[in-house]
């Protein structure tokens, strides 16, 4: 089957990323043994015992949001609180809540217009999974020697591995992609969640995947299901992938390190962050900017506001160029609250379900961007212009029929005065209108609607 564009919700979709062991422990039933205390700093190794059951109870709180998809880092069962060490691609940590908590998240979530798309780890396992235990066991002799790529009569990690593993941890040994019957049995697993109803996958690791694998998973994931979206890590540039149709859209990653640069660091000024932008805007074909996920920050890299020092304001800028620029926008879980955290494991701390701790003035812009994303199509699907560049303020125009709607931004810490194209503009959160010249205070952003 041909498939030619990438599904249409996606441009209308925001995201939000979870960390599933520590957004919200809806049942300490289930917590695995040595569970820490919720609000204990996470190490590489602990657990907080966050489970499905909580991401369920919180669907109201994400809805009111303005969430319409969840992307979940791995849920299947493994050793590690993250998960990317699976040991069976076909059920649900028990310790998350099993198979039965993620077909009734996943009923919660559609319900109410929500999106779920899960974590596909097909470059590797854990050491625990059965068939490298079996390799391990039984030698050359085991039917799955060959779905590894292992030196030797068995597979040893003392004093270092003997077999191909990620990133050089013994903990996670590598696929043979090559090996017909580790393709078959990877597909079998993407194809089963698409049929239990997932609305798409993101692929771990895509780079290091041979392409030919790549494809197949897109083709296999569009003949299940043509409106499920394929979702690459990519840190590099993601060009050769579209130009393959292997993917509908990358993390962009990219594009959130010209934001580091431009809004959190302030290294770069607007005329420098808008060249790059657009270098990048034309590498990709149009419907892969629009059809990728755009993030201030994951689970592997420090949250925004720590970048920041600290400063919302400059998160609040982030999330409003997100939210105006196309793409769908993704929140990582507790960036719309305040949470901070450094390199991992400190951007994987858990969600601070105290209220007194948020910043409630952050969450009430995120929800602003949220509903006006919504309710302006131009927004999703206008083309984009650059009006205004200079110093570290820009006006980005993005324009649907006769819809024009006007993002100004202003990355200084002094205010800035920016000129609009001609006409009258009507603030979208505040109502004033404006013409001409328009002062923008210290690290502030507008969204005007033209007429
Ligand atoms: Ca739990």
């Amino acid at each position: 089957m041909e498939v030619t564009a990438p599904p249409s919700w996606v441009r209308n979709a925001v995201f939000y990323q979870i960390f599933p062991d520590r957004f919200r422990n809806g049942d300490p039933g289930n917590d695995p043994p040595g569970t820490t205390p919720w609000d204990a700093l996470p190490t590489p190794t602990s657990f907080s015992g966050g489970d499905l059951v909580g991401i369920r109870e919180k669907l109201p709180y994400l809805q009111e949001l303005g969430v319409n998809a969840l992307y979940l880092t791995p849920i299947f069962r493994a050793s590690t609180n993250h998960r990317y060490d699976g040991e069976d691609y076909f059920h649900v940590d028990p310790t998350l809540g099993g198979d039965g908590a993620f077909r009734e998240l996943l009923q919660a979530a559609h319900a109410r217009g929500i999106r779920v798309v899960l974590d596909g780890v097909f470059n590797h396992c854990g050491r625990g999974h059965p068939f490298f235990q079996d390799a391990l066991e039984r030698g050359r002799r085991s039917p799955y020697w060959d779905w590894f790529r292992i030196h030797g009569d068995r597979p040893r990690w003392d004093p270092e591995p003997n077999y191909a593993c990620w990133a050089g941890h013994a903990s996670l040994p590598e696929w043979n992609l090559d090996h017909p019957p580790v393709q078959e049995y990877l597909l079998s697993a993407v194809r089963h969640w698409i049929r239990e109803g997932i609305d798409g996958w993101r692929l771990d690791t895509v780079e290091y995947l041979p392409p030919d694998f790549v494809r197949a998973v897109y083709r296999a994931v569009k003949e299940e299901n043509p409106e499920a979206y394929v979702l690459g890590e990519v840190l590099g540039l993601g060009t050769s992938w579209f130009r393959h149709r292997a993917l509908d859209g990358v993390m962009h990653y990219k594009l959130r390190e010209a934001l580091v640069r431009f809004i959190a660091e302030g290294s770069w000024d607007a005329p420098r962050f808008a060249r790059y932008l657009r270098a990048l805007w034309a590498s990709y074909p149009p419907e892969a900017n629009y059809s990728s996920y755009t993030l201030l920050g994951s689970h592997d890299v420090p949250r925004f506001r720590t970048l920041c020092g600290g400063d919302g304001r400059r998160v609040a800028l982030g999330a409003a160029f997100l939210f105006a620029y196309p793409g769908a926008p993704a929140v990582y879980y507790g960036d719309e609250v305040g949470l901070e955290g450094g390199e991992d494991p400190d951007c994987r701390r858990a969600f601070p379900w105290d209220e007194e701790r948020w910043d409630r003035e952050l969450l009430a812009t995120f929800r602003a961007l949220a509903r006006l994303r919504r309710e302006e199509v131009a927004l999703r699907e206008g083309d984009v212009r650059w009006s205004y560049v200079e110093g570290r303020a820009l006006i980005l125009l993005r324009r649907s029929g006769d819809e024009e709607i006007a993002f100004a931004l202003n990355a200084e810490e002094d205010e800035a005065a920016v000129s609009f194209p001609a006409g009258t503009w009507k603030d979208l959160i505040e109502g004033e209108r404006a013409q001409g010249r328009l002062v923008l205070p210290p690290l502030s952003f507008r969204l005007l609607r033209r007429g």
